[in-house]
């Protein structure tokens, strides 16, 4: 049996935060920029994180990391602070070699240094041995879904600002147990419209189309962990769906199903970006309605935005020409108490309106003609999200 190592032995091996900067500067009124990248040998930037400048335990700024992972904060005060990153892509690149190689290094056979040492530690002991190798292992295999350390360590930088001037904070990141740094984070590409689009919070790409003078994307949103239709979806930071009969296959083939304050993620603003990715919003009535009138109106709209012949509607899919290239299939809906109806008969495509009195608004398409119908529906239900480019 390997001897325990002792806490002594690991503070020893404990790295020195090289981009954790104590700057002295006399000032009023600073800029501090940087990016925030995987530690990786790409350094894959990390868009859309959240970026937290902290005094204390209170956050003074927060802003969201652009899609080349930079940020900055402007007119900072004289102080002292400390920058926390909470990133929006899911955890990932762990597997056996990953635990080979904490063995490793608790064999003195490797030796892991910096953020990759904490990423080691994965049940978050302060030291780093072959329970954390075992831990790892577990995780790759599905034995357990989570680490005591969480999903993601990150650099914390520490400024101390005096006078005015501009800082460079340059933060890297990696997931908890990657310590090979093999996970290359999704980046999310949109250049123009009519082009693929990777989702970089998981990795899932969208088409796009251009109609009349909105980008659309040209499948349902289907971001979220699934859940059972007969649960609600609730506001606790992840994102969930319902997949219509419980079926993953059928969330890759149709999209998500979302309730509305789920879909809207708890705004009631229109055009709030809800559950879309950055630089993306969930349309509103006046923005469906600008796709509606020029397709024909209400009487002749729906035939011009689904897909035409039985695969994706059952029969007789009545006027189906997809003229518009919104290419609408029949996904169904989520009902309110968890049944699922009207696959290939129905799809309820949610706008960020809220009707009041626990109703939000839909745009209706049928098998069963052209039209297209404005229904207010119980919020609770779960529909189809179309996101619209901002
Ligand atoms: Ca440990
Ligand atoms: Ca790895
Ligand atoms: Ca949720």
């Amino acid at each position: 049996m390997m001897p325990v190592a002792t806490m002594s032995s690991i503070i020893c091996n404990l790295p020195v935060n090289a981009d954790t900067a104590f700057l002295s500067v006399n000032n009023s009124g600073s800029t501090i920029q940087g990016s925030v990248r995987y530690d990786n040998a790409a350094g894959t930037p990390l868009g859309n994180a959240t970026v937290d400048l902290k005094q204390g335990n209170n956050v003074l700024i927060t802003t969201i990391t652009g899609n080349d992972g930079t940020y900055s904060f402007q007119n900072v005060l004289p102080g002292s602070y400390v920058i926390k990153v909470t990133p929006a892509h899911p955890w990932g690149g762990v597997n056996n070699t990953d635990a080979l190689i904490i063995l490793k290094n608790y064999l003195g056979l490797v030796t892991l240094t910096g953020l990759k040492l904490l990423a080691a530690d994965v049940n978050n002991s302060g030291y780093v041995n072959c329970t954390d190798a075992m831990v790892t292992q577990k995780r790759f295999l599905g034995i357990t879904t989570s680490f005591a350390a969480g999903d993601w360590l990150f650099e914390s930088p520490v400024l101390t600002l005096t006078e005015p001037s501009v800082q460079t904070v340059d933060i890297k990141g990696i997931c908890a147990g990657d310590v090979n740094g093999s996970y290359v984070p999704s980046v999310q590409t949109f250049t123009t419209c009519g082009s693929s689009f990777t989702d970089f919070r998981d990795g899932q790409v969208y088409t796009t189309v251009m109609i009349i003078n909105q980008c659309w994307m040209k499948q349902n949103m289907n971001l979220g962990t699934m859940i059972p239709g007969a649960s609600n979806q609730t506001d606790n930071g992840v994102a969930e769906k319902y997949c219509y009969n419980d079926d993953p296959a059928n969330c890759l083939i149709y999209g998500g199903l979302y309730q509305w304050d789920e879909l809207m993620q708890y705004s009631t603003n229109q055009s709030a970006r809800g559950i879309c990715p950055e630089g993306w919003h969930i349309p509103s009535f006046n923005e469906w309605e600008n796709l509606v009138v020029n397709f024909g109106g209400v009487d002749h709209c729906g035939g011009h935005m689904k897909t035409t012949g039985l695969t994706y509607w059952m029969a007789p899919n009545s006027g189906a020409t997809n003229a518009s290239g919104f290419s609408a299939r029949g996904a169904g809906i989520r009902e309110s108490y968890g049944p699922f109806s009207y696959l290939k008969g129905y799809t309820y495509l949610a706008s960020s309106n809220n009707g009041g009195d626990g109703y939000c608004f839909d745009m209706v398409l049928t098998t069963s003609g052209p039209d297209l119908f404005y229904y207010d529906i119980d919020r609770t239900y779960g529909t189809s999200v179309r996101c619209l480019k901002d």
